[in-house]
């Protein structure tokens, strides 16, 4: 059988982290002016299914290293519902992602958003020549991370590491955008060691649950796997903050149930405390993070900088699965490519 493409773009997809963060590199001046002049009173992410949940990742990142108000917010919402997620009155800046860059939702609610003088954006995408690609005051496309099966993965993790490189731009911190120049060289051995693991737990069909627990600017991510268990797997699966797993879905804990750790370094015991209490209820876990968990990065790189490296072996993970039950994992039940509305 001939292999799926989104194998190909699973593995091969830190080529497209290094253009990113070269590109995002070339505008580095444009980015500090456009935010030093700017007195933005708020930063808006918008996407939609998975560049929502990179505009959530993002949006806690944002604040995190600018101290300035951030938000994640659907497209479709800030197109249907702008009064509950613009500041009064307020300046913006926003942030719009799509890797096709012709999303109806997202395209529709940059150009209102224009339209209606709420500020300046910046646009995040894989495709020039779009409807999205130059709305921006500053444009980051990523060729690299274009892709032909349906499922998000390289363009996902190629327009992230975009996204959090312009952020540390803007914010300042050269320091953190430098160590961002060893994610390639990590990612492809990442890949290459925990293939293997990463295999066996997607071929494991006796489990019937996915649970994705991510804190903090890793709570996006975690939603945007779980997305990928979903749509390539077709399986029941869902992401929460750590300590929010607590307060019901445990309920949910079986023998049958993997629970997926995105473990921190910041919050480290409090989450493992979490995970433990999984495994005291009879169900599984699977744990990444930095040092000494199923999946080590062993990289060193700054906590903020270093989230990207969560994605590639959960992205081969879900590949198997979706093998495994025999299904096409370049071509999702039910789901286009882009959705395309015909809305005045
Ligand atoms: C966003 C998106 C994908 C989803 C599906 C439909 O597209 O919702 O996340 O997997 O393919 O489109 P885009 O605006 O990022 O191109």
């Amino acid at each position: 059988m001939k292999q799926p493409i989104t194998y190909k773009e699973i593995v091969g997809q830190t080529v497209a982290w290094k253009q990113a963060i070269d590109i995002v590199e070339l505008q580095a001046s444009a980015l500090v002016e456009l935010w030093d002049d700017g007195a933005y009173d708020g930063v808006l992410f918008a996407g939609c299914g998975s560049t929502y949940y990179l505009a959530l990742a993002a949006a806690a990142l944002f604040q995190e290293l600018t101290g300035k108000p951030a938000w994640g917010v659907p497209s479709g919402e800030l197109l249907m519902y702008p009064e509950s997620h613009y500041l009064p009155g307020g300046k913006n800046l926003l942030f719009s992602i799509s890797r096709s860059a012709e999303t109806t939702e997202t395209v529709l609610a940059v150009e209102k958003f224009h339209q209606e003088g709420r500020g300046k954006s910046i646009a995040v995408s894989n495709y020039p020549g779009r409807p999205l690609s130059d709305t921006g005051e500053i444009n980051l496309i990523i060729p690299a991370g274009q892709e032909e099966s349906v499922a998000q993965t390289q363009s996902f993790a190629s327009m992230y590491v975009a996204t959090v490189a312009a952020i540390c731009v803007m914010a300042g911190r050269q320091d953190l955008l430098a160590a961002m120049h060893r994610l390639p060289e990590i990612g492809a051995k990442l890949l290459a060691d925990y293939e293997n693991i990463a295999r066996t737990w997607g071929e494991n069909l006796s489990l019937d649950r996915f649970y994705f627990l991510g804190s903090g600017p890793r709570y996006g991510l975690a939603c945007e796997i779980s997305l990928k268990m979903k749509e390539m797997t077709l399986t029941h699966s869902e992401p929460f903050h750590f300590l929010e797993f607590r307060h019901g879905p445990k309920s949910m804990v079986t023998e049958t149930a993997l629970v997926i750790g995105f473990l921190s370094e910041s919050n480290r015991k409090h989450e493992a405390d979490v995970l433990a209490e999984v495994h005291q209820l009879g169900g599984n876990t699977f744990v990444l993070s930095d040092f000494q968990t199923d999946v080590s990065f062993n990289s060193g790189i700054p906590e903020p900088v270093r989230n990207v490296l969560y994605l590639p072996v959960l992205q081969l993970m879900a590949f198997y699965r979706s093998l495994a039950k025999g299904l096409n994992p370049d071509r999702p039940n039910n789901l286009d490519e882009v959705v395309k509305l015909s809305w005045a």
